[in-house]
C-alpha cells in the first residue's frame, strides 16, 4: 500500500501542534508506520532541500529545519500521498484553505509548520533518506474493516 513522508517541522513542535497534527492524519484514517523526534543534521537537512540548492531560502530553510526538533512520520494508505497534501494545504499559509493544517495554523511561507512528499517516487526517497527499514512498522489496525471496504 501507499506510503508518504511527512515531517513536523520545529515551528509545528515547539508551537505543540504535534498531536493536534498526528490526529488529523489518524482520525483520517491513516496508519502510522513510522515515527520518531529527532534533531536533523544539516546533512540531512542538505539532501532533503537539495532540489531547491540554488534558491535563495535555501541556506534559511536549512537553519530553520536543523534548529530544533521535528518529528519525522510515515504514513500508509490509499492515496495517502495526495490525500496528505489536501490535508496540509498550499505551501504558502496565507493561501492554504481553513480546514488544512497550514490554513488552520500557520501565516508565513518559512514556518509553514509540516513537510509532507509531493508525489509517489520522491515519498519513496524521503521515507528511505530519513528511515531505516527497522524503524517502519508493519502491523494491522483492527479497525482497518471500518476504513476500507
Ligand atoms: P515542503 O517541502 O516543506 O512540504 O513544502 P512544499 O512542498 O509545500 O513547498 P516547496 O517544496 O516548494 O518548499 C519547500 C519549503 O521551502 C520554504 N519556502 C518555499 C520558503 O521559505 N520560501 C519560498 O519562497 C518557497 C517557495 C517552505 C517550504
Amino acid at each position: 500500500m501507499e506510503r508518504t513522508f511527512i515531517a513536523i517541522k520545529p515551528d509545528g513542535v515547539q508551537r505543540k501542534l504535534v498531536s493536534e497534527i498526528i490526529g488529523r492524519f489518524e482520525k483520517k484514517g491513516f496508519k502510522l508506520v513510522g515515527l520518531k523526534l529527532m534533531k536533523v543534521s544539516k546533512e540531512l537537512a542538505e539532501q532533503h532541500y537539495g532540489v531547491h540548492k540554488e534558491r535563495p531560502f535555501f541556506p534559511g530553510l536549512v537553519e530553520f529545519i536543523t534548529s530544533s526538533p521535528v518529528v519525522a512520520i510515515v504514513l500508509e494508505g490509499d492515496g495517502v500521498v495526495a490525500s496528505a497534501r489536501k490535508i496540509i494545504g498550499a505551501t504558502n499559509p496565507l493561501a492554504s484553505e481553513p480546514g488544512t493544517i497550514r490554513g488552520d495554523f500557520g501565516v508565513n511561507i518559512g514556518r509553514n509548520i509540516i513537510h509532507g512528499s509531493d508525489a509517489v517516487e520522491t515519498a519513496q526517497s524521503e521515507i528511505a533518506l530519513w528511515f531505516k527499514d527497522e524503524e517502519l512498522v508493519s502491523w494491522d489496525p483492527t479497525m482497518t474493516a471500518w476504513i476500507y471496504e
